[in-house]
């Protein structure tokens, strides 16, 4: 994996650059989309890649090792073979699957012990073992194993588990760095910064997770309990010390607005659950603002769903049509919703991109904030 880093913003620490995999290219700042389970829920591949221009989806360790086991995709010659997706793929490593969704986990010093949410069978998760399921997945991009501090712990603790995930990294890259990939491109290892919102903490770990020299670095523990502002203030912190010609990825964050604050701070990649999970939901994130689609004010509003939108489910379908399908619990409604969303998305980082390159990022993007924040 290579990364060129091709503009600066004069004004803020914002960046644009490409990022060079055995899959393909991706241009940053770059949103991508969830595929927890080897699918981005309710899209076509298809879909994914001509109407929502998606250029990386990520995947979950914890899911796919759970079901359908490592065998099957192993069978099948890796994630990409399997469900026809061949651009890169990115895993994210277990932890914080294994906190938000098994039961009985427990935090060792070895790893993580649970159970299955799914048949309650027991497991272990080690910075090891979750370095091979990766490979065995065959994801371009791999996570480190960290435990993701929750924004409302004491210092002690968070200093306790800040030290945990730094141990658990060394195991964990002493292991990738002894074993191959299984399919015959390269894989990258992305250590995670924690340190919950201690700026001594986050400086500590931000020094650590440089020093260890990798091809990109990620930012866990936000957008997990803590204000909003101190998760800005801890980005600020940790982009200081994270190296400027490697990219940064920010995990499981966030809103429009996050985002574009995210990359004033020198973020180059995003992922979340909110555009698929909140559009299932019938919640539409636009340039203008914000939509309840099952709001009885689209009853009768048969103009386009989004008449700025860059998809085909934007002008082809009318609010009045969506509101109905979400109020009848039609399958169509997600799907338009997930492909609208996602679609918003894309075109958010690629107008910031733009911009960064045109030299105006700074005047642009506080006033984009403050549309994509308002309530329709
Ligand atoms: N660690 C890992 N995955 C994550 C997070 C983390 O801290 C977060 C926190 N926003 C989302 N996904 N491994």
């Amino acid at each position: 994996m290579q990364f060129e880093l091709q503009h600066t913003d004069p004004k803020s620490n914002a960046r644009a650059g490409v990022i060079t995999t055995d899959h393909g290219t991706i241009e940053t700042p770059i949103f991508m989309p969830v595929g927890t389970a080897g699918s981005v829920k309710a899209v076509h591949q298809r879909e994914l890649k001509e109407d929502i221009k998606a250029q990386i989806i990520l995947g979950n360790t914890y899911h796919l090792y759970l079901r359908p086991g490592l065998n099957i995709i192993e069978k099948a010659g890796g994630l990409h073979k399997f469900n026809g997706w061949d651009r890169p793929i990115l895993t994210d490593s277990g932890g914080y699957q294994v906190f938000s969704l098994s039961d009985n986990r427990k935090l060792k010093e070895d790893g993580a012990h649970f159970r299955s949410h799914i048949d309650g069978s027991k497991h272990l998760f080690t910075p090891e073992n979750v370095v091979d399921i990766q490979r065995i997945i065959g994801a371009d991009i791999i996570m480190a194993f960290d435990e993701c501090t929750p924004g409302t712990a004491d210092y002690d603790y968070a200093k306790q588990s800040m030290e945990l995930t730094h141990r658990w990294l060394v195991r964990g890259l002493a292991h990738f760095d002894e074993t191959e990939p299984k399919y015959g491109y390269s894989q990258a290892y992305f250590p995670i910064v924690q340190g919950c919102v201690y700026p001594e903490l986050r400086k500590q770990s931000a020094e650590f997770i440089a020093a260890q020299n990798r091809e990109g670095n990620a930012i866990g523990g936000l957008a997990v309990g803590e204000p909003t502002d101190k998760m800005y203030e801890m980005i600020e912190v940790v982009n200081e010390i994270l190296p400027k010609d490697r990219p940064r990825y920010l995990m499981g964050v966030g809103t429009p607005a996050n985002i574009l604050e995210g990359i004033e701070r020198g973020v180059d990649m995003f992922d979340c659950v909110m555009p698929t999970r909140n559009g299932r939901n019938g919640m539409l994130f636009t340039s203008q603002g914000i939509m309840n689609m099952k709001n009885k004010k689209w009853k009768d509003d048969f103009s386009p769903i989004d008449p700025a939108g860059t998809s085909y489910v934007d002008s082809f379908y009318s609010k009045a049509y969506l509101r109905h399908l979400f109020h009848s619990q039609e399958f169509l409604a997600m799907q338009i919703a997930s492909i609208h969303n996602l679609a918003f998305y894309l075109w958010l980082a690629g107008e910031a991109r733009k911009h960064i390159i045109a030299g105006d990022f700074s005047s642009w993007k506080p006033q984009m904030v403050r549309q994509v924040s308002q309530r329709l």
